[in-house]
């Protein structure tokens, strides 16, 4: 299988996140993707570095404004006192109901809250410069689906599917699925699936399209009654106004096994063959996996397999795209597997 990865991803090294009010190393770390090209390069598989410039289709998903703040965040926090660049900027305060998000503060911090859904999502000095080539990445996996490759693997970190049109989240800064489904778009597609098995809802990737009746929707995920990120990620989410019909949500909970995982599979395979697309893109996500520190799936190691020959037979154009998945060491095996069980479909 084509395979792009990001050669960047590790200036993206913030040292740690909150968890249960605690100060932890961060659970999304460089070395899940070390695991995964590791994983990738003994199956045999050579990396592409990027060779397409996302900024064109980054413009179509993501704001302006956000852009600008995202690309000069880190000079914005060194210049905000001595000895920031070994400090992680923190948000602390959100413009929710009734405060206002139509302007820019000029403190920094309070910029950081009006770009930012949640307090987990870490800056760090080389944080746009990995972004950035990982949307190109996603950009270039979605340029060789458009040019007739079967499948390409967008082997990248940060995840990217809690990114929404203007705010970062969930480990996320810039939906690298959006990027390629636009890019797909932009490339003759009329009509693209986004089939999103992330363990927590692709909230982002839901906000972005829908509106839109170009591009359908389906998440199977940790249902958001008890899960991450509990506010989107519901069944009743169906899409709206072209979008109508477009969005699927099949929330699941906690301790789901594989039977029941794979029967929700179905039901959206289903739906997306119904919608008719001409391309596919996976958010593929491996935090479903029983070994996972922070989800509650139980899906096993072999069960990836399996996965990837049911999203093979769609018989669309793929482009898939790394998620999360946080038992870093398993990370490269389970995402082979995922690709093995693609092709041998
Ligand atoms: C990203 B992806 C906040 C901790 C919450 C949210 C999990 C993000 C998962 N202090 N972390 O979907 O794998
Ligand atoms: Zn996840």
């Amino acid at each position: 299988m084509l395979v792009y990865h990001n050669p960047l991803h590790q200036g993206h090294a913030p040292a740690h996140e909150f968890f249960r009010g605690e100060r932890v190393p961060c659970f999304e770390s460089p070395a899940r993707a070390d695991h995964v090209e590791a994983s990738l390069r003994a199956w045999g598989c050579s990396l592409l570095a990027p060779d397409v410039d996302s900024t064109p289709v980054l413009r179509q998903v993501h704001s302006e404004r956000y852009l600008k703040f995202l690309e000069g965040a880190w000079q914005q926090w060194l210049a905000l006192a001595p000895g920031n660049a070994s400090v992680q900027p923190f948000p602390s305060v959100w413009p929710v109901r009734t405060l206002r998000s139509d302007f820019e503060s000029d403190n920094f911090i309070a910029r950081l809250g009006l770009y930012s859904m949640d307090n987990g999502t870490p800056l760090a000095s080389g944080t746009w410069a990995a972004v950035k080539a990982g949307a190109d990445a996603a950009a270039s996996a979605a340029a060789r689906v458009a040019g007739g490759a079967r499948a390409v693997f967008c082997c990248t970190r940060p995840p990217g599917h809690h990114a929404g049109p203007d705010f970062m989240g969930g480990y996320c800064f810039i939906n690298n699925a959006a990027v390629a489904t636009q890019a797909l778009r932009n490339q003759g597609a009329s009509r693209v699936a986004v089939l999103d098995v992330d363990y927590h809802h692709g909230n982002g990737t839901q906000s972005i399209f829908y509106h839109r009746g170009d591009v359908f929707f389906a998440s199977i995920h940790g249902d958001p009654r008890t899960e991450y990120p509990f506010f989107l990620g519901h069944a009743d989410e169906t899409g709206e106004g072209e979008g109508s019909g477009c969005n699927l949500n099949l929330p699941l909970p906690a301790g789901t096994t594989a039977a029941v995982w794979f029967e929700a599979l179905e039901r959206a395979c289903t739906r997306i063959a119904g919608f008719g697309a001409d391309a596919l893109v996976v958010s593929l996500g491996l935090d479903t996996y029983e070994g996972d520190p922070i989800s509650r799936f139980a899906l096993a190691s072999a069960d990836f397999c399996p996965m990837g020959a049911r999203l093979a037979q769609l018989n669309l154009p793929t482009v898939l795209v790394l998620e999360g998945g946080y038992a870093a060491a398993e990370l490269g095996i389970n995402a082979v597997h995922v690709l093995d069980g693609f092709e041998q479909a």
